[in-house]
C-alpha cells in the first residue's frame, strides 16, 4: 500500500476550481473528445457525451466507431463525427472506452491517443485491450500526464491478471497496485469505490444500490472528463466526480425509497443537482 494517507472521501462544498463562472465562455470549460460506440454499443459514448454537458464541459465531441449518427436528438449540443476524424483534432480532455469493443481498430484509437499528452479517462474496452496488449500498457506508463483508468472490478481484476474475488477481498491494495503497474489515477469501482493516485488513497463516501445498472459507468466516465476540462488535476477528478456520481443516485433514492430502477440517463439530471447544491 501506498505509504500515505487513506481517507473517508464525503466534500460539502464545490472545490475551487468550478467556483469561477463569471465573464467566461465556452471556451473556458474545455473541448472534450470521446471515443467508443462499436456496432451495437453506440448508447455508451452517448452517454458519457450527455453527461459531460450536464456537468459543465464546454464543449463535446464523440466519434463513433461504428455506424454513423448524424446527430443525438436528446442531446443536440454533442458533435458527432467518425472516430477517424475525431482523433486528428486537437481535444483538451479525452475519453476512450465506452462500447469502443476490441477490434483492430479500437486497439489503433488507443494506439494514438495514449502518446498524446492532454489529460486522458480510460474506460470499458479500452481498460480490457490495455489488459491484454503489453504495448499498449507500456504507453500508458509512459505518460507525461497520468490517465485515469475507471475499472469495475471484472475489469481491475483482467488488468492485473488475476479473478474478481481476489480484488474485492483487498480492493485497497488492488487499487494501489493497478496504480503502481500502470503509472496512473485509478478509480476502482463497486460499492465504496476506491480512488489511488499511487501516493493518497480515497475510499467514496456516497452512493448506493441503485448505481447497479447499464450504463452507470459510462456516465461517470463522462462526468471525470467534464470536471478534467473544467481544469481539476486528475485525483481531483477522479475523487469528486465519484462522489458527485454517488450523490446523484442518494438524492433519487429520497424520492424512490426502495431504490429499484434509476437508469443512467436520469442519474445524469440528478448528478447536475447534487453538483449545483454544494
Ligand atoms: P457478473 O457475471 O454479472 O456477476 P464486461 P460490461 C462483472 C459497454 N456498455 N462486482 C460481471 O459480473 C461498456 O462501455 C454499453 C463484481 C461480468 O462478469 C463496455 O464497452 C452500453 N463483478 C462493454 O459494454 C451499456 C462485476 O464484470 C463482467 C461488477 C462491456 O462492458 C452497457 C461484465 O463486465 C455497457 O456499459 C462488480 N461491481 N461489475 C450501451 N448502452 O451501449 C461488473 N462485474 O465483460 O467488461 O462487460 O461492463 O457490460
Ligand atoms: P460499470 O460497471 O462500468 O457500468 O460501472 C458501474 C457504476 O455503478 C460504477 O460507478 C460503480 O461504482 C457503481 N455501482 C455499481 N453497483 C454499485 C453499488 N452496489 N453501490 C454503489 N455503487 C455501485
Ligand atoms: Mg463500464
Amino acid at each position: 500500500l501506498p505509504a500515505g494517507d487513506l481517507q473517508l472521501y464525503q466534500p460539502e462544498t464545490l472545490p475551487g476550481s468550478l467556483q469561477r463562472r463569471q465573464a467566461t465562455h465556452k471556451g473556458s470549460y474545455g473541448t472534450i473528445g470521446i471515443v467508443g460506440g462499436a456496432h451495437g454499443m453506440t448508447g455508451a459514448p452517448l452517454l458519457a457525451g450527455r453527461a459531460a454537458l450536464k456537468l459543465g464541459a464546454g464543449k463535446i465531441r464523440v466519434g463513433l466507431l461504428g455506424a454513423g449518427l448524424a446527430v443525438d436528438l436528446l442531446a443536440p449540443e454533442l458533435m458527432l463525427a467518425s472516430v477517424n476524424d475525431l482523433i486528428n483534432q486537437p481535444h483538451d480532455v479525452w475519453l476512450a472506452g465506452p462500447g469502443l469493443g476490441q477490434s483492430d481498430a479500437a486497439i489503433e484509437v488507443l494506439r494514438v491517443l495514449l502518446p498524446r499528452p492532454e489529460p486522458l479517462v480510460i474506460d470499458a474496452d479500452a481498460l480490457n485491450l490495455l489488459a491484454s496488449h503489453t504495448e499498449l500498457a507500456q504507453l500508458c506508463k509512459a505518460r507525461t500526464t497520468p490517465a485515469i483508468l475507471t475499472p469495475h472490478p471484472t475489469e481491475a481484476a483482467r488488468l492485473l491478471g488475476i479473478a474478481t474475488p481476489e480484488i474485492q477481498q483487498d480492493r485497497l491494495r488492488a487499487a494501489s497496485a493497478l496504480a503502481q503497474r500502470y503509472g496512473c489515477t485509478v478509480v476502482l469501482k463497486g460499492s465504496g469505490t476506491v480512488v489511488c493516485n499511487g501516493k493518497h488513497l480515497t475510499i467514496n463516501g456516497s452512493g448506493n444500490a441503485a448505481l447497479a445498472a447499464a450504463g452507470q459507468g459510462d456516465i461517470l466516465g463522462g462526468m471525470i472528463a467534464a470536471l478534467l476540462a473544467q481544469g481539476m488535476t486528475p485525483a481531483e477528478a477522479a475523487r469528486f466526480g465519484v462522489f458527485v456520481h454517488g450523490a446523484a443516485a442518494d438524492l433519487w433514492r429520497q424520492e424512490f425509497t426502495a431504490a429499484i430502477g434509476l437508469t443512467a440517463s436520469e442519474t445524469i439530471d440528478y448528478a447536475r443537482k447534487a453538483l449545483n447544491r454544494l
